[in-house]
């Protein structure tokens, strides 16, 4: 059965460590086109998206975009989301009260970065917490950074320069269980990812045309990190989505396509890379045997939200497993989302119960 949670609207302090009360009973709040939500927002006095969940020292921490509202009208670069800073989520327990920890950073603190603070992911190693942030650098092309710090919810320092070879955006960081870390990343038409299609930056590639039906659709990137976490140990390659018959996703076939939200976990020994296809507003999953692929189209796991992207992480938090996601329940506004969780469950061959973020 799935449960869902509310948390009761607070003003508080921002600056301070805040501790939101309290799980209530749904009240059925309803989306703008008269449909009930499957599940609450985590929080209601901040707008927060993208969430990357992990688990560390028992306790669940959610590494969110924080949503502003710059007054910068949608277009299909994302020019909208136009976010400063971060701030780390915490809970004990799933439905229990959620903590807003203070600013971990604001882009002014980042030395190579200009502005967009898009999705982030977290990582940890050997009592180091590592926060992975994409941005636009100074001329406004899209680096992912690194900062450090010895608390899993900041404040983290910036390395002085992105990570050399990264480019576009959606950072996920997956540890496999023999110690090594991988870096997933990239997004098309405003993440950039068609303007590095030849290897360097093009900047004539174009923003959404991307003349590439008939052809293998772009692909997210890998890279094994190096040990301090810090730096590409390899140059980045394609993570490939194929069909049943092994043949490439075509980038054409929009419902499949990868578009943006890379995110890996690990279950049963199998690898499942799960992304956004961003203009027809699903995530899926495709599933691999090693963390480079390639990996074999499977299913949708989440059906569109309200709201044009659809982005989430995967974790297992007390032998269940909860995907993490967003919407705009709260402000009907694309660029003002919040986040949700609910539960995730798999066949016994392995395959994820699809959603509905809607119940009716
Ligand atoms: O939050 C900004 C961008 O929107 C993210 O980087 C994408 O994944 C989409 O959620």
């Amino acid at each position: 059965m799935r449960t869902h949670w509310t948390v009761a609207m607070a003003a508080v302090p921002l600056a301070l460590a805040t501790t939101l009360a309290v799980a209530q009973p749904d009240a059925a709040p309803r989306s703008a086109d008269g449909r009930r939500f499957l599940a609450q927002p985590l929080i209601k006095d901040l707008y927060v998206a993208d969430p990357s969940a992990h688990v560390f020292n028992g306790r669940l921490y959610i590494y969110p975009s924080h949503d502003v509202d710059a007054g910068i009208p949608d277009d299909d670069l994302g020019s909208q989301y136009a976010m400063h800073d971060y701030r780390v989520l915490s809970m004990a327990r799933p439905g229990g009260p959620v903590t807003v920890h203070p600013l971990a950073i604001d882009v002014k603190d980042i030395p190579w970065a200009s502005k967009q603070t898009w999705a982030p992911d977290a990582a940890y190693k050997n009592g180091v917490y590592y926060l992975y942030m994409p941005a636009r650098d100074k001329d406004g092309v899209f680096r992912i950074g690194v900062a450090t710090s010895r608390s899993p919810v900041g404040p983290f320092k910036a390395e002085p320069e992105p990570i050399r070879g990264s480019y576009s955006i959606d950072p996920a960081v997956f540890s496999d269980s023999d110690g090594q870390s991988y870096m997933y990343f990239g997004g098309i038409w405003g993440g950039q990812l068609q303007r590095w299609a030849s290897g360097s930056y093009d900047p004539a590639a174009g923003d959404t045309d991307l003349r590439q039906d008939d052809k293998p659709a772009l692909s997210a990137k890998v890279a094994r990190l190096t040990p301090d976490m810090k730096q590409f140990a390899e140059p980045p390659r394609d993570v490939q989505i194929v069909d049943a018959a092994g043949k490439p996703i075509l980038g054409g076939d929009h419902e499949r396509r990868f578009f943006e939200a890379s995110w890996m976990f690990k279950r049963g020994g199998r690898y499942y890379f799960t992304y956004s296809t961003g203009d027809t507003h699903l995530l899926n999953y495709a599933i691999g045997d090693n963390p480079y692929g390639p990996f074999r189209y499977t299913g949708h796991i989440l059906s569109p939200v309200q709201g044009w992207t659809s982005h989430h992480s995967i974790v297992q938090f007390r032998k269940r497993w909860w995907l993490f996601y967003h919407d705009t329940q709260l402000s009907n506004k694309n660029h003002l989302r919040s986040a949700k969780m609910t539960e995730l469950f798999f066949n016994a061959d392995g395959t994820i119960k699809p959603i509905d973020p809607f119940t009716d």
